[in-house]
């Protein structure tokens, strides 16, 4: 900092700034609290990135930001470099638990004409507050105001922590298998929107997605077949690792979601002995659901899970594990009961929290577990009586497999058309009366029967699960239909640049 405000002391003729409004930013998610300053700082050459301790979390936001800026504007610029004699304005990243906000991932960001300063309690809310300046530099410099091209950042002040803890989007893996490389391009759109979880559905009738080394036949036999019959695939363990990894760097948890005792298809296939009604079994390559099932009373069935979810487990830092337990239409109910309350068992054994959708709010299971909302007002309310706490996506508004309208190229119709307004508009934390106080989040599932590519996968998400990324983040009061719609219009060059497939919407003015 000294040397910084030595360099600061050198004669330079004044920099013109044009006149700027940080409360007219394109933003996403909308902050808590933003007080422009109508300045600007000028971010050029002579910008360097500073953090508070040379720690390699903090360091790590401030490489990420470096980097980013250079794919925006293709200025480099040096991290904690402290031989430079050139520089004349910094961005400071700082550690600092002295913030006005409750939530670890929180930030501060204050914008002055020759500072940026960001405060986060932790490398997380540094990361998030890093999105945000990310979002308020201009896409284009100006170079008619100065000798050298600068990128006028707008001044103020920004204050904001998010609304929910969880916010999500699901990806099914399974009808369709997407590349480690596909799932890292979605993660980087993602992160830009500050969705804090990735919730991978590895498994269902027609997949078996992930490698399990004391079941090696789940993916010999179950990793080679997907919905139409496509060559498709599975993520051994290490290419899982390099998805864990690359999401942690992104801040992002993954949720490893293994479906049971329905939904088994490929498993049985893959060990009759799991299924073990006599039946013959073949491979699945159609989209019906609800025709398979473990058989709930056999002993192997259980010890079998146990291998799969302690392998997964170890595989997995983020605290939860989901078993599915949807439409398990062939099992008996009590089976089916019994089987949710063995299978929580062995996940907590495991040391993780269990997730399941809506229905296993019907067993006895523990508060600690967490009930995914996608169609049962019954069931989440079930759930929370249990005091479950309960992730809300509900399909007739939060399914990014749904269509826009009649002639969207993909998607399927049976909840509802969910176009880019409908998408946006409801609220999460006032829903069909579900108590506010047990909703952990919001998840956004992307199911996969009619995708199979990074650009069909783009075309149902983008541009929905950004409006779901502000659900999540920003409280009710702060958004509306009016303001979101204008800055998401003004995403479009981030998603040109991002080569982000996104489904360019009638209701959008688009910039
Ligand atoms: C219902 S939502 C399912 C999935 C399908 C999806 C298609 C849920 C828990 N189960 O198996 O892929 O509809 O929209």
């Amino acid at each position: 900092i000294l040397f910084f405000l030595t360099a600061c002391q050198h004669p330079k003729p004044e920099l013109q700034l044009p006149k700027t409004d940080l409360a007219k930013a394109p933003i996403i998610p909308i902050p808590k609290k933003i007080t422009p300053t109508h300045s600007a700082f000028a971010l050029d050459q002579y910008t360097g990135i500073y953090t508070s301790s040379t720690e390699s979390g903090i360091e790590g936001v401030a490489n990420y930001l470096s980097e980013k800026i250079s794919e925006k504007t293709g200025l480099r610029l040096a991290v904690n470099d402290t031989q430079e004699e050139t520089l004349e304005r910094m961005i400071f990243i700082n550690q600092s638990d002295e913030l006005a906000v409750d939530s670890p991932e929180g930030y501060q960001l204050y914008i002055s004409k020759d500072t940026i300063i960001l405060n986060a309690k932790t490398n997380e809310g540094a990361f998030r507050g890093v999105q945000t300046l990310r979002q308020v530099i201009p896409e284009k410099s100006n170079d008619t105001l100065n000798a050298q091209p600068i990128w006028p950042v707008p001044t103020g002040k920004i204050l904001d922590e998010p609304n929910f803890k969880y916010r999500g989007i699901m990806l099914d893996v399974a009808r369709h298998f997407f590349s480690v490389e596909e799932v890292k391009k979605f993660i980087d759109v993602l992160a830009y929107y500050k969705i804090n979880t990735l919730h991978l559905h590895l498994t269902d009738d027609q997949g078996w997605r992930i490698e399990i080394k004391s079941w090696p036949k789940l993916t010999e036999v179950g990793g080679k077949t997907e919905v139409g019959g496509g060559a498709s695939g599975f993520y051994t363990q290490a290419d899982y690792t390099t998805l864990v990894q690359y999401a942690a760097k992104h801040h992002m948890t993954i949720v490893p979601e293994v479906d049971m005792p329905g939904h088994t298809n490929t498993a049985s296939l893959s060990y009759p002995i799991l299924n073990g009604n006599g039946k013959p079994l073949k491979p699945y390559t159609g989209t019906r659901v609800g025709f398979s099932t473990f058989d709930t009373g056999k002993d192997t069935v259980y010890s079998f899970i146990d291998d799969v979810v302690r392998e997964i487990s170890a595989l997995t830092p983020g605290p939860y594990f989901h078993i599915g337990g949807d439409e398990s239409l062939v099992t008996k109910k009590k089976d089916y009961n019994y089987f949710v309350e063995r299978v929580e068992k062995i996940v907590q054994k495991h040391g993780k929290r269990m997730i399941g959708w809506d229905e296993v709010a019907n067993a006895r299971v523990d508060s600690t577990s967490i009930a995914q909302f996608w169609s049962s007002t019954k069931n989440a309310k079930t759930a929370t009586i249990k005091g479950m706490q309960i992730i809300m996506s509900p399909a007739k508004k939060a399914y990014l497999d749904m269509k826009y309208d009649s002639l969207s190229k993909h998607g399927l119709t049976w909840a509802a058309y969910i176009p880019v307004d409908t998408a946006y508009r409801w609220s999460p934390e006032y829903y069909e009366g579900i108590d506010p106080s047990s909703i952990l989040g919001i998840e956004a599932p992307l199911w996969s029967e009619t995708i199979s590519n990074s650009a069909e996968l783009e075309y149902l998400a983008f541009p929905r699960a950004i409006g779901y990324s502000e659900l999540g983040w920003s409280a009710q009061e702060v958004r509306n239909w009016d303001g979101y719609k204008a800055r998401l219009a003004k995403q479009a060059p981030f998603l040109e640049r991002m080569k982000v497939n996104y489904y360019p919407s009638a209701l959008i003015p688009w910039d």
